[in-house]
Order: C-alpha cells, then structure tokens, then sequence
C-alpha cells in the first residue's frame, strides 16, 4: 500500500494513493464488467475488471500514511442515509476517452453522501480533487476507447443498494491500478437507525 515519496528536504515519506467508493456486490460488478468487456471488443480500449467496478465519491490522491488515522477518523463521522443505486443509461466522454455507466436520476442520498464526505475530508485538511466541480456519480466502465463513434450499448437498468462506503488504497504499475479496500463505512438502514433509538 504504501511508496516512498522524496521530499523538499532530501528526505523520504511513506504514502498510500487512496480514495473513497461505492463498491458493488459481486453480481452487479461481474454485469458491469461483462457489460465493459463487450463494448471494448466492439470500440476498443481498457475494460474495467470485475474486481475493480466502482463509484468514486472523493479522489484524495497520495496521504502520508501518518495521517491516515486522521482521514479514517473523518470519514467515520459521515452521517448519510443507505439508498438503492440505479444505473439506467451509459455515456463516452470523447475528450477523456472514457464510456462509463451512470443514473439519470441520481438519488438525493448519493449527492448527500458525497457532500458530506467532502465537507467532512476538508475539514480535517484534506484535499479532495475536483471537490469545486459538481459531483458527476458515475462508473468507469472502458478507459482508453479507441472508436468513440461506436453506438452505445441498451440494457435493462441495474440497481445494487449501497449500505456502506469504502476507502480504497490503489497502486500504480504500469499496467493498471490494483486496489485495496483499507476501511468501510456503514451508511444509515432503517435497522440501524431503529438501534441507535
Ligand atoms: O471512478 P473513476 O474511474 O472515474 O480516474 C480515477 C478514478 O475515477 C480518479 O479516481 C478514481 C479512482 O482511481 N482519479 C485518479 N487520479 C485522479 C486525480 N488526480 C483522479 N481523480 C481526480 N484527480
């Protein structure tokens, strides 16, 4: 998890590349990664694999592993509703060469899951990239499509209920990202609010 980073000073500082996620069951990663795999077949490009199908909600980048007590503790006091993710259409963003799979009405929870952990990453002094753009929840399905004229795919809309987020420490080769899910986070369920009653 962890790579040395040089410093101003000439010396050296251990970090972890990390970011938060929503993390799909095994069924909904395995259609989406089949789902990935075919339209690169059809417009080429880098499917995502199953094991690595997710939703971003922050990107952090590299955290001196010192801190990352810190960060874990900020994301513990997230409070945010559970909530059933539907994702019904997919798009292609030509500039960055990416299709990917998206909501076309995005649940209210989502957007205060995201709000919330970004407020609460910020005020523990974190940086959280593009955190001044809207947030856009999607799934990167293909990086790196080759022909982005090709026809989008039609399928039936999938949900998966998110009842947690993830941290995610992710390690660059140069092939691909591989990622670890470091810590989880339950979000609020009926049955949980009913207990903390
Ligand atoms: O969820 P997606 O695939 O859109 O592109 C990276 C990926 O997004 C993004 O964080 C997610 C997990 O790796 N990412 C990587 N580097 C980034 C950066 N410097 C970044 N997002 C913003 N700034």
């Amino acid at each position: 998890m962890s790579a040395e980073r040089g410093t101003q000073d000439g010396g050296w500082v251990e970090t972890a590349r990390v970011f938060f996620a929503l993390w799909p069951p095994p069924e909904a990663a395995q259609h989406l990664s089949d789902v990935a795999d075919v339209f690169a077949q059809c417009a080429g490009g880098r499917a995502t694999r199953r094991t690595t199908v997710h939703l971003t909600l922050a990107f952090i980048g590299d955290v001196k592993l010192e801190r990352l007590a810190d960060l874990k503790r900020a994301a513990r006091h997230v409070r945010a509703e559970a909530f059933d993710l539907t994702l019904d259409h997919f798009g292609l963003w030509h500039h960055k060469r990416i299709f990917w799979a998206g909501c076309s009405v995005v649940p209210p929870a989502l957007v205060e899951l995201a709000s919330a952990l970004r407020t609460a990453l910020q005020a523990a002094e974190f940086d959280v990239a593009d955190a001044r753009r809207n947030f856009f929840p999607h799934v990167t399905l293909v990086r790196k499509v080759m022909a982005p004229g090709t026809q989008l795919p039609n399928h039936a809309p999938l949900s998966w209920p998110c009842a947690h987020f993830v941290l995610v420490s992710s390690s660059l080769s140069a092939k691909r990202a591989a990622y670890r899910m470091i810590a989880e986070y339950p979000l609020i369920t009926a049955a949980l609010s009913l207990g903390e009653l």
